[in-house]
Order: structure tokens, then C-alpha cells, then sequence
């Protein structure tokens, strides 16, 4: 007989016990390792209550299976308040982003043909290539500048504007030039204000930002400056494409960008069109650079792995004479290599839906209604769910087997990320054209952890050579 959701485990009855385990555990920092420990501490499904919402986490792929099946038409995450707080006291309106029911949809559907669909993501490899080219350029000059033959540094920074540029080329059809030595201090502010919007929304995950705006707190007046920043500088990149395309519809056949792509089509109202574009372009910068900062650090831990992935990419060079369309369909592992990454290291700790049916988990009864979380981070690191967790090996995700709920790191069905094909083939592109030309290596000693403000982060700067082949 299946158990009533009062019975699942967990320490949701007292709000004591779950804010020690909290406190002990590091808290607001530490949520990754938190849940770890509640899976460690409770078994495959609990109930928690942390801050103002409750919910029920799970583990298992098969669970996540049955969480997806009932997520219903319009599916529904877990609202991160600050942000929205920060719209409606801006009176800015909602993109795709937190948006929901059939204002989501209806949005969503128009946005997917220009940003994910097959249809158009090959327009996308020859602007994110060239993007991949000029930071290789950039290395090499660096390194002669060093006069040392190679170059050392904390590349989080270099990675931030390429990561920008990039988003920048699709979805502008223009280059920033934030591959050149001088960066225009706004674009750096835009940067710097992205990182700094992440770190003030995970306090206020537990405090309401109500409240805290209430009682002039320091993280609500730095969220407000920091999204006030985000979108001006947005607002000005979205202004000045769509000046031009008054002055000249033209475009002579050339792919003009997801704004004007969208502009053109006319299908959804320009306040819907700015909303979504500049949310892509801030969701577009921390996410994909230390994905594969993480990346390069796991692959100058193993310079073996790091020469296989070199293999691949040279012999798929030479099979496809510089066609990187058909050269993007010959490198697995180093797909494997990028889906390893976001299983050690995700960006997003959990995923969440609010079900819209009844469902049983575990034997358990979770009414329709239920804030249910898949904790993304601790199911990557689960040994029953992948045997050797702590071992980086992308081979992994090659074998004839089916990863059945495992490979969620972009989320799943209709709600999954939007820049999901922007952000596999700059991270593809990125990594080809990096193990071309340089052999990645790192300081012998330094391990580095993770830590939450609100995307998982590196506890600590991760310095890196480059060094040419
Ligand atoms: C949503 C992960 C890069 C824009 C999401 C979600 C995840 C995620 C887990 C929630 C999906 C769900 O609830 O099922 C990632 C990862 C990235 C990445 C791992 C790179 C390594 C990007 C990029 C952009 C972007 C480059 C913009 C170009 C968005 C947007 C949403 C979203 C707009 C909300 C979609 C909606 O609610 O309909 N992402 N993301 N992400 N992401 Fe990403
Ligand atoms: C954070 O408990 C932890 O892709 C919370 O590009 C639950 C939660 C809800 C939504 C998640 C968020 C977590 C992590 C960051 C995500 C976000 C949805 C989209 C966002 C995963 C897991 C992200 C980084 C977007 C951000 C776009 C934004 C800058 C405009």
C-alpha cells in the first residue's frame, strides 16, 4: 500500500531542526552539500521546509521520470522572488524567464523556432566560431606578450567576456569586441553586475525580499543596482539593433540575429522582445564561461583524457576539411567531456516543478500541487546512480547504454533552458579550437570545491597555463 505524504521523511515538522542541519552544514553556501547529506541522512526522498517554501526532494532518474510526466502543460519552477520582486518594483515586465501559464507558452513557442530549434542553431556555428577563433587569437598574443612562452592566469575574467561576446554575436548579429584588449567600462559593469545579481539572490531564497526592501537592506539596494545595470546596458545593445533595422531592413541574405530575427517576425510585442533578449543575454555570460573553466581544470587534472580529446578533435579536423557543421557531429567525447563537467559541477543545484497531478515517489503519495525538487548536484555525485562519481570520465556518456533521466543538466521538456543549443555549440566550438592550439595544465596541489550563490561556483580562483602545442 503506498504511504501518505505525511509519512516521508525528513525534518519538515520542525523548522529548528532543518535550520541547525543548515547552520552546522554552512548554510546559504553550502545548500549543494546540504542536500547531499538530507539524501545521506534520509534516503531517496524527503520533505523539507527551509525559509518560506516547502518541498519534496528526489534523487533517483526514475523518480525524475515520473516528476517530468506530471509537470503538466505549462510547467511551473520554483519562483526565485527576488527576481520577480525586482520587476514589479521596477515595473519591468517578465521575459520567459519567470514568466508562467500561457503567457509562458505563448512566448516560448515563438522564442524556441529562433533560439533552439534545429532549423535555425546552424546559423549560430559560424558567428560562435569566429568568437572561439578570436579568443585562441587573444591567448597566442598573450602569451608572447609574457615573453615566458605560456600564460598563467585566473581565466574566469577572459572567460566572462567571451562568454558575452558570444551571446552577444547570436543574439545581436554584431561583435562588442570584448576580445580586445580595452573593454568598454559598461560592458564591464554589465559583466561584474551579472556575478553580483547571483551572489544577492540566494539570501534571499530564505528571507523574503519583501521584506527586506521593507527594511532597506544592503542585498535588496545591491540586487536593485545590480539588475538596473543589466538592463540599461541591455536596453542600449537592444535600442541600437533596433535603430538600425529601421534605417535598413535590408540585410542582404546574411543571418541577422535572434533580436532582428524576432523584430522581423513581429509575433510578439516588442515589451515581450526585450523582456526575453535581455534575460538571454544575462543568462548567457556566467553559465556557459564556468562550465568550461571547470572544464579546463578537469582536463589539466587528467592530461591523458586531456590528449584523447586532442585526438578526436584533430582526427574529426581532418575528416571534415574545416566544415564545422559536419566537424560539430565527430567529436562525442568531447560532448561527454561537457556533460561529465555538468554532472560534477552543475550550474543549477536543482531542478523543480510544482506537479499537477497526483504522483507516487518512492511508494510515497505526493499530492498534486507539491513543489517537488530533483537535486541535480547530489544525483551527479550519487555512486548508485554513477558508479565511480568522483572520477572525471567522460567516456561515460558514450557507451551503447541508455542514460535514462540522467543527462538533465539543461533541465527537461518545454521548460528546459533556452539557450541550451547556444550554449553546447559555444562551449563545443570553445573547446575545439582551445585543444588545437594549446595544451591546458594546472598548479599540482590545488583542489577546488564548490560553493552556492545560486549558481555553483568555484570556492576559489582556479589558475591555469596555457601553453602552445
Ligand atoms: C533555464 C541550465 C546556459 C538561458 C535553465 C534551467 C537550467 C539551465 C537547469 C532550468 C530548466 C528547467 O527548469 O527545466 C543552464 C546551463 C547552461 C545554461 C547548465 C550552460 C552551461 C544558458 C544560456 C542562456 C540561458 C547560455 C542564454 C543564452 C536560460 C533561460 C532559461 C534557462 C532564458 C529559462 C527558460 C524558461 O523558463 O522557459 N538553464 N543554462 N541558459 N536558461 Fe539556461
Ligand atoms: C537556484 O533553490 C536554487 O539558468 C533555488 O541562465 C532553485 C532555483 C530556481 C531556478 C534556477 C536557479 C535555482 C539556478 C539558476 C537558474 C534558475 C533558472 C534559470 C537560471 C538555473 C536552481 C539560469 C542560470 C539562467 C539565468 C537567467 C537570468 C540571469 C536572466
Amino acid at each position: 500500500t503506498v504511504r501518505s505524504y505525511d509519512e516521508i521523511p525528513g525534518n519538515w515538522r520542525s523548522s529548528l531542526a532543518s535550520l541547525y542541519t543548515f547552520w552546522k552544514l554552512g548554510g546559504l553556501k553550502n545548500i549543494h552539500r546540504i542536500m547531499v547529506n538530507n539524501f545521506n541522512t534520509f534516503g531517496p526522498i524527503y520533505r523539507e521546509k527551509v525559509g518560506y517554501y516547502e518541498s519534496v526532494n528526489i534523487i533517483n532518474p526514475e523518480d525524475a521520470a515520473i516528476l517530468f510526466k506530471a509537470e503538466g502543460r505549462y510547467p511551473k519552477r520554483l519562483t526565485v522572488e527576488a527576481w520577480t520582486a525586482y520587476r514589479d518594483y521596477r515595473n519591468r515586465r517578465y521575459g520567459v524567464l519567470l514568466k508562467n501559464g500561457e503567457d509562458w507558452r505563448s512566448n516560448r513557442v515563438i522564442l524556441n523556432k529562433e533560439v533552439i530549434s534545429p532549423q535555425v542553431v546552424g546559423n549560430f556555428v559560424p558567428l560562435l566560431d569566429e568568437v572561439g577563433q578570436d579568443f585562441v587569437s587573444r591567448v597566442h598574443k598573450q602569451i608572447e606578450r609574457s615573453g615566458k612562452g605560456r600564460w598563467t592566469a585566473d581565466l574566469s575574467h577572459e572567460l566572462f567576456r567571451f562568454a558575452l561576446e558570444s551571446v552577444s554575436h547570436v543574439l545581436y548579429g554584431e561583435r562588442l569586441g570584448l576580445l580586445q584588449d580595452h573593454i568598454d567600462p559598461d560592458t564591464q559593469k554589465f559583466i561584474d553586475c551579472i556575478t553580483l545579481m547571483f551572489k544577492t539572490t540566494s539570501p534571499m531564497l530564505y528571507i523574503p525580499p519583501a521584506l527586506l526592501r521593507r527594511v532597506g537592506a544592503k542585498v535588496w539596494r545591491d540586487h536593485v543596482e545590480a539588475w538596473d545595470a543589466i538592463f540599461s546596458h541591455a536596453d542600449r545593445c537592444i535600442q541600437n539593433i533596433y535603430r538600425k533595422l529601421r534605417q535598413s531592413p535590408e540585410s542582404e541574405g546574411k543571418y541577422p540575429g535572434v533580436l532582428a530575427s524576432l523584430l522581423m517576425l513581429d509575433k510578439l510585442s516588442i515589451e515581450d522582445i526585450k523582456a526575453s533578449v535581455t534575460e538571454l543575454m544575462a543568462g548567457g555570460v556566467d553559465t556557459t564561461s564556468i562550465t568550461l573553466l571547470w572544464t579546463m581544470y578537469e582536463l589539466a587534472r587528467y592530461p591523458d583524457l586531456q590528449e584523447q580529446l586532442r585526438a578526436e578533435v584533430q582526427d574529426a579536423w581532418a575528416s571534415s576539411q574545416g566544415d564545422m557543421i559536419k566537424m560539430l557531429k565527430s567529436i562525442p567525447l568531447v560532448k561527454g567531456a561537457i556533460k561529465e563537467t555538468l554532472r560534477l559541477h552543475p550550474v543549477a543545484v536543482s531542478l523543480q516543478r510544482y506537479i499537477t497531478e497526483d504522483i507516487v515517489i518512492q511508494n510515497y503519495h505526493i499530492p498534486s500541487g507539491t513543489l517537488v525538487q530533483l537535486g541535480l548536484y547530489a544525483m551527479g555525485r550519487n555512486p548508485q546512480i554513477f558508479p565511480r562519481p568522483l572520477q572525471y570520465n567522460p567516456a561515460r556518456w558514450l557507451k551503447g547504454e541508455i542514460h535514462y533521466f540522467k543527462s538533465l543538466s539543461f533541465g527537461f521538456g518545454p521548460r528546459q533552458c533556452l539557450g541550451r543549443r547556444i550554449a553546447e555549440i559555444e562551449m563545443q566550438l570553445f573547446l575545439i579550437h582551445l585543444l588545437q592550439n594549446f595544451k591546458i595544465e594546472k598548479q599540482r596541489q590545488v583542489n577546488v570545491g564548490s560553493t552556492f550563490e545560486l549558481i555553483i561556483l568555484p570556492d576559489k580562483p582556479i589558475l591555469l597555463t596555457l601553453r602552445p602545442l
